[in-house]
């Protein structure tokens, strides 16, 4: 019998065993040499860290893998040792890479998106709303985290929860003091033995967050800029913690602008009571402008709808298709022949 006890802390479960055996080749519950698998722990410059059942081991790159092993991810390392495949994700956590077209998964197999917002500055709904679409997007929950509220005092930390609750009103939002120590607690109940993963911009209290979720000093952290409260950038990697009650952090970099590259659905899941509200517009299209009939416009009319909640939610409409389009150029190509035939079609009947 293999011995699992290393790898299960770090969520190794009968399922990935299955997965396992399946990417093999092998009947179920045969025994295997050679090939061993792993959870990728860290991903930097130099290569990964796979943590598995003999103990974290150093891997490159190697020969390429497809998809990348990202932090997260439930591999298999040959003796090299290489990682040879990365075994089908139950969820990617990704986002538009900074400044540019492409996908930059960020994290795999996470259940948990912890959206980290220092109370040294102010929430800002927008970014809460964004993270809240990575999260959808990879069918993730999400709980969103004022910590630093050692900071403020609590009638400013009570604005700040109401603030972020005008997220969404079912959102779950955790005030705590990470160096304070207290509502740690609190937020452990709520994650779970789940893998989590801290998402916020540098400075926001992330890598303090984790060193007490973790109660050791596993994670680097660094001072933040006295004007503005900007972090420095101190982690530099994507890093996965084991938590002593059961359950994984990844403690990731901060992002400065959290860009969406998301399936349009995601966007949807973040605003489903406008989504609702506009299965009531005359048109099906109707891009709650100037339309008649036009639900959304009727509510922000007589008040009951927030003009700037619509504002960002259009806009993280057009930012995900575009993405999507992006994503996928042909299919692109095929939407554009089809209006093309459909005009010309148009306009033959018109003239018959
Ligand atoms: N007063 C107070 N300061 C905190 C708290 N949590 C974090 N800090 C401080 O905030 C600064 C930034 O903390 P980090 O944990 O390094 O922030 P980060 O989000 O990991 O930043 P990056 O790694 O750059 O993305 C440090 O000086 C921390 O001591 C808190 O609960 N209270
Ligand atoms: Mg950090
Ligand atoms: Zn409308």
């Amino acid at each position: 019998m293999t011995d699992d006890t290393a790898i299960e802390p770090y969520g190794w479960d009968p399922g990935w065993e299955a997965s396992f055996q399946a990417a093999l080749g092998h009947p179920p519950g045969s025994e295997i040499d050679g090939p061993v698998p792993g959870r990728v722990v860290r991903h930097d410059g130099a290569g990964l860290v796979v943590a598995t059942r003999g103990g974290p081991v150093r891997a490159m790159f190697g020969p390429s893998v497809d998809p990348a092993p990202v932090v997260g991810d439930w591999v298999i390392v040959d003796s090299i040792p290489n990682p040879r495949l990365t075994l089908p994700r139950r969820s990617l956590l990704r986002r538009r890479a900074a400044g540019g077209e492409g996908e930059q998964a960020m994290a795999a197999n996470v259940d948990v998106v912890l959206i980290v917002c220092g109370l040294d500055r102010p929430v800002r709904l927008g970014r809460i709303q964004r993270t809240m679409t990575l999260a959808n997007d990879a069918g993730a929950e999400y709980l969103v985290v004022l910590t630093k509220a050692d900071t403020v005092g609590p009638q400013a930390a009570a604005v700040a929860e109401v603030t972020a609750s005008e997220a969404d009103p079912d959102l779950r939002v955790v005030t705590l003091s990470a160096l304070g120590g207290w509502g740690i607690t609190d937020l452990l109940a709520h994650i779970g033995p789940r893998t989590v993963a801290l998402i916020g911009e540098s400075g926001a209290g992330k890598s303090t967050l984790v060193n007490a979720l973790v109660n050791a000093e596993v994670a680097a952290t660094g001072e933040v800029r006295a004007g503005d409260a900007k972090g420095r950038h101190t982690t530099t990697a994507r890093q996965l913690h084991l938590l002593a009650g059961g359950g994984v952090l990844v403690d990731t970099p901060g992002i400065r602008e959290v860009g969406v590259f998301a399936d349009p659905d995601a966007v949807a899941e973040t605003f489903p009571d406008l989504e609702d509200l506009a299965l009531g517009c005359r048109f099906n299209d109707c891009a709650h402008q100037s339309e008649p009939g036009c639900a959304i416009s009727a509510g922000i009319a007589d008040g009951t709808v927030d003009p700037d909640r619509v504002e960002r939610w259009r806009s993280l409409e057009i930012e995900a298709e575009a993405a999507a389009i992006r994503a996928d150029p042909v299919a692109a190509r095929r939407q554009d022949r089809r209006t093309g035939r459909m005009y010309r079609d148009i306009l033959r009947d018109k003239h018959r």
